[in-house]
This record gives C-alpha cells, structure tokens and sequence, in this order.
C-alpha cells in the first residue's frame, strides 16, 4: 500500500523557487551522497554545515509535488501493536539502533529527546533522508530554522516526547534520521531493519 504526501513538497518546491530566483537556468547537480559515519562532530564539520548555502536541490524530487513512502505508511495509534521506546541523545545518536519490526506490523515509536539541544526525527528510506536533509538545509539558508511536524516526522525540544505510528509493508532496512544541522552527517540515523 502506498500513501502520498504533499505538504512538505509544495514548501519545499516554494522555498527552492524563492530561494533559486535568478538561478534557474543553472543546471542542478546531483546530490551527492551522504554516507552516515560514526565520525565524531568536530568544528570542521560544524562549520561545512554552517556555510553549507548553496546545497543544489534536486528539483525533479519535488516536481511532482508527491513522495511517495515505498516502505509502508502512517497508522493510527490505536492499531499499533507495540510500542518502541527510542531516545534521541546529543552524542548524534538514536537509541536503541538498530530497531527490528516485521513486514505487517503497526508499530507505534514513541520518541524521547533525551538530550539538551533540540532533535528531529524523520522516518524515511536513504533516499528520503538525504531529500530531507536537502530540504533542510535549504530552509536554514533561507533563515527558517523550524521543522513542522510531518506525517512520517517531528521536530523534538529537550525532554520533549512524540509518537509516530506506522505500518511497515515492504521487507528491507529504512532509517530514523535527525537533520538539525549537522546531527545527520554525524551520524544521527538508526536503521529499522523490517524482516519478512
Ligand atoms: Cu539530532
């Protein structure tokens, strides 16, 4: 089964054509790709994270305004079967991670900023978090420094708790990601590995 969202899109295509101005005859490179590290955070990084303004978008992602998730979709919490306790910390890391389900499985993670620093979690493929990191960086280049809350995401203040809910449809590995800046090319994802 399949489910659609457009929200996130339509402000990101939004942000991207203000953002880009005069720039759209620029051909677009493809995003590189972001290969999750166990690296610490250093200064470095922070600073790459920091001037990082001119991350290309890729604009066929969000031309058709949809995404679509492969892996499953949003259920209510009322169908979850368990509840996975997931704590984000400031040491970039989920825990615990890896997280295991199984194909057919509602599973409800309820997610704890166990941190002081704000967190973000978002539950997506690796294509699907490196678009949101993207995405992402575009709005903190354009000043806006606030993630809402997304069918398969939220943002998260220190000590603060949500809960995502989701049925998984298709066996393979997706990911719990943190893309406040510089947390995800830390390191900051866990693997779901769905088993069949
Ligand atoms: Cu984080």
């Amino acid at each position: 089964m399949r489910h659609t969202k457009t929200t996130t899109s339509i402000v990101a295509l939004g942000l991207v054509l203000s953002a880009c101005g005069a720039e759209t005859a620029v051909t677009v490179p493809t995003l590189p790709p972001v290969i999750a590290t166990t690296m610490p955070m250093n200064d470095t990084a922070m600073d790459d994270m920091a001037t990082e303004d001119s991350m290309p978008m890729d604009m066929d992602e969000h031309a058709d305004d949809e995404h679509v998730f492969e892996f499953g979709e949003p259920a209510d919490a009322s169908s979850a079967a368990r509840i996975i306790d997931v704590s984000t910390l400031d040491t970039f890391r989920f825990t615990p991670d890896p997280i295991t389900v199984k194909v057919g499985e509602t599973v409800t993670f309820r997610i704890t900023n166990d941190g002081n620093v704000p967190h973000d979690v978002v539950l997506d493929d690796m294509a699907g978090q490196d678009a949101h990191e993207a995405e992402m960086a575009e709005m903190v280049a354009s000043g806006n420094m606030t993630m809402a809350d997304e069918e398969n995401g939220f943002a998260l203040l220190a000590g603060e708790s949500k809960a995502l809910t989701w049925t998984f449809t298709e066996a393979g590995t997706v990911f719990l990601g943190c893309h406040q800046p510089g947390h995800y090319a830390a390191g900051m994802i866990a693997s779901v590995i769905v088993e069949p």
